[in-house]
């Protein structure tokens, strides 16, 4: 049976587009308060204004690149008092940068897929699960991958973040075990989202090319699936839930219709 979020404060990154703008209309389905963050503040200012016509729920949208630890700092431990308790948070916002071989990639893309991936993930862990600890609840939904669970050619940095990802789930979830917050992780496979055209720097026919042929998951495919966790009853956990389209079977084999 589902457990009610209702009145909970979910903050959710990288709101402003793919599966964290999914979560966040998901989550305000289910009657939660939303502070919902990323870097295109106009694109918040608008599903700001989505939600809050139709949904009766409450929303803090706010401008936050996840690199910058200081700016992450300063807007937890300046929330206002009515949005400091935080019961759930999506770590989600990242990205990959390229498929080129390692030997020749660009490092400019390694360092943005580190700093969002693995070191903006856990600088927001790291202001927001003390309040969760003090608290004794709270529940912390990390998006990782299926390339957390395999690595695949021309993805060594990306598949290395969610690598991280899976570590770093695994290690909170003993460093928090007995304090009453829980830690999972969704681990999507191929989801159409913008991940791609972000991910070949704009190119939207390369972009395109990446789901021919099959039917992808959708934002919120993985949306209901992190609500999913978040609806368990406090004495349950979905420490992991890999979500992959019907015809992924991992990151090698994907069956593809031919036009
Ligand atoms: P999108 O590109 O559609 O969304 C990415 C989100 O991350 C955007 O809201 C973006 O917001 C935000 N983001 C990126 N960099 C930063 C930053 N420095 N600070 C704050 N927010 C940031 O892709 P997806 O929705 O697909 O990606 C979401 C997550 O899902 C990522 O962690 C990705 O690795 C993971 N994932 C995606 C899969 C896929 O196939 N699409 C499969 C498995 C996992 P803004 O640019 O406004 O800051
Ligand atoms: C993004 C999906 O298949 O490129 O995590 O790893 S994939």
């Amino acid at each position: 049976m589902n457990f009610s979020i209702k009145d909970k404060i979910v903050f959710i990154t990288g709101a402003t587009s793919g599966i964290g703008k999914a979560c966040a209309i998901a989550f305000a389905k289910e009657g939660s308060n939303l502070i919902i963050t990323g870097r295109r503040k106009e694109r918040l200012d608008e599903l700001l204004r989505l939600i809050t016509d139709n949904y009766n729920v409450k929303v803090l949208a706010h401008k936050l690149d996840v690199r910058n630890r200081r700016e992450v700092e300063s807007f937890v431990s300046g929330l206002p008092e009515k949005w400091r308790k935080i019961d759930i948070l999506v770590n989600n916002a990242g990205l990959g940068r390229g498929l080129n071989p390692l030997f020749e990639d660009d490092i400019e893309g390694w360092e943005e897929m580190i700093d969002t991936n693995i070191k903006g993930l856990l600088y927001v862990t790291r202001f927001v699960v003390p309040g969760m600890v003090e608290r004794g609840k709270g529940h912390v939904i990390n998006i990782g991958s299926i390339a957390g669970h395999e690595a695949y050619k021309g993805g060594g940095v990306y598949c290395a973040t969610k690598h991280a990802v899976a570590a770093i789930t695994k290690s909170l979830r003993m460093d928090l075990l007995g304090k009453g917050v829980r830690v999972s992780t969704v681990d999507p496979g191929m989801v159409e989202t913008e991940f791609s055209i972000v991910r070949f720097y704009g190119d939207e026919e390369k972009a395109k090319k990446v789901y021919e042929g099959i039917k992808p998951l959708t934002g919120e495919d993985v949306a209901d699936a992190v609500v999913f966790c978040a609806t368990r009853p406090p004495h349950a956990n979905i420490n992991e839930m890999i979500v992959m389209p019907a015809v992924q079977a991992n990151v090698f084999m994907t069956y593809r219709e031919q036009s």
